[in-house]
């Protein structure tokens, strides 16, 4: 069945969704984007991420033409029009069709997509066992050259550590920051926990401001479970006594073994999986 995706104003066939070769969203990576999820038919913290979005549309200077109700209306209409209750959906927002040089001035008009489709979550596992992962050699892109607060659709500093971590068959892989200190992984927010207590690298770590994240930071703090923003090295995270990732796509996942090295015990810690429990509750509430 072909999907069917949002393109500006309408709802179209996937064969007839289309950009222009011209697009900088193509040509340059010149655009912003946001991954959502929708739980029993509502989707998990919508206005987070529209406003995220449009956070990050303002950071490049790019005036999304629709106002965020519209957007947000556009992401339900996606969903049902696929039929899907329980879906991910990609929201897009391109430059537009420009000349071929960089001139962001010299491009008409930014184009919004939303695709929905079901989502494939790592095998169940990696949930029951733990992942493995390695610390990638590509470092998080500084603030300084392009801040990662801005979900642009230029990932490659992410799939340049995507593939570090593929060729050594992980499928995450931990981004330092210029100064050493862990940021986070390639599609996912990082946690530790020790003596009890959550850590997390704060934003200025350089890292995405995860809404999920955000989410199991509450569902620690309701849980007595104190929960801080700190400044993390590898050294934490090796000697940590649980150590696990969030992210829209993953939700939370425990991680077992970083750069060869057992976390804790080996296995999902208790910690880990009082989180996940609250998160699962939580989405489907
Ligand atoms: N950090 C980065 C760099 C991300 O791209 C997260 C953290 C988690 O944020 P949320 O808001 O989802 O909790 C992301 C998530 C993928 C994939 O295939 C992941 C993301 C975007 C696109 C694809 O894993 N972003």
């Amino acid at each position: 069945m072909p999907r069917i995706i949002f393109m500006n104003d309408r709802l179209v066939p996937e064969d007839q969704a289309k950009v222009s070769v011209f697009d900088h969203g193509l040509l340059y990576g010149d655009g912003v984007f946001e991954g959502l999820r929708s739980y029993s038919g509502k989707v998990f913290r919508l206005e987070a991420h529209i406003d995220r979005l449009y956070a990050s549309a303002r950071a490049i200077c790019l005036e999304i033409p629709l106002a965020k109700e519209v957007v947000s209306k556009a992401v339900n209409d996606t969903l049902a029009a696929n039929g899907l209750s329980d879906g991910y959906v990609r929201l897009v927002i391109t430059r537009g069709a420009g000349s071929l040089g960089l001139d962001p001035n010299k491009t008409s008009h930014p184009q919004v997509i939303v695709i929905a489709d079901t989502i494939s979550l790592y095998p169940r596992e990696f949930y029951e066992k733990g992942l493995r992962i390695v610390t990638a050699s590509t470092q998080r892109t500084q603030s300084a050259a392009l801040s990662p607060r801005i979900k642009s659709l230029n990932y490659l500093n992410n799939i340049m550590a995507k593939l570090e971590g593929l060729r050594a068959g992980c499928v995450e892989a931990l981004m330092l920051n210029h100064k050493g200190e862990v940021a986070e992984c390639t599609g996912d927010n990082v946690f530790v926990v020790r003596d009890g207590r959550l850590l997390t690298p704060p934003p200025d770590a350089g890292i995405l401001e995860g809404i999920t994240r955000n989410a199991v930071m509450e569902l620690a703090t309701a849980a007595g479970i104190d929960c801080r923003e700190v400044t993390l090295v590898r050294h934490d995270l090796y000697t940590a006594d649980e150590c696990f990732l969030t992210g829209t796509a993953a939700e939370v996942i425990p991680v077992v073994d970083i750069d060869g090295r057992t976390i804790g015990s080996g296995m999902p810690g208790p910690v880990t999986r009082r989180l996940t429990d609250a998160f699962h509750e939580l989405v489907r509430r």
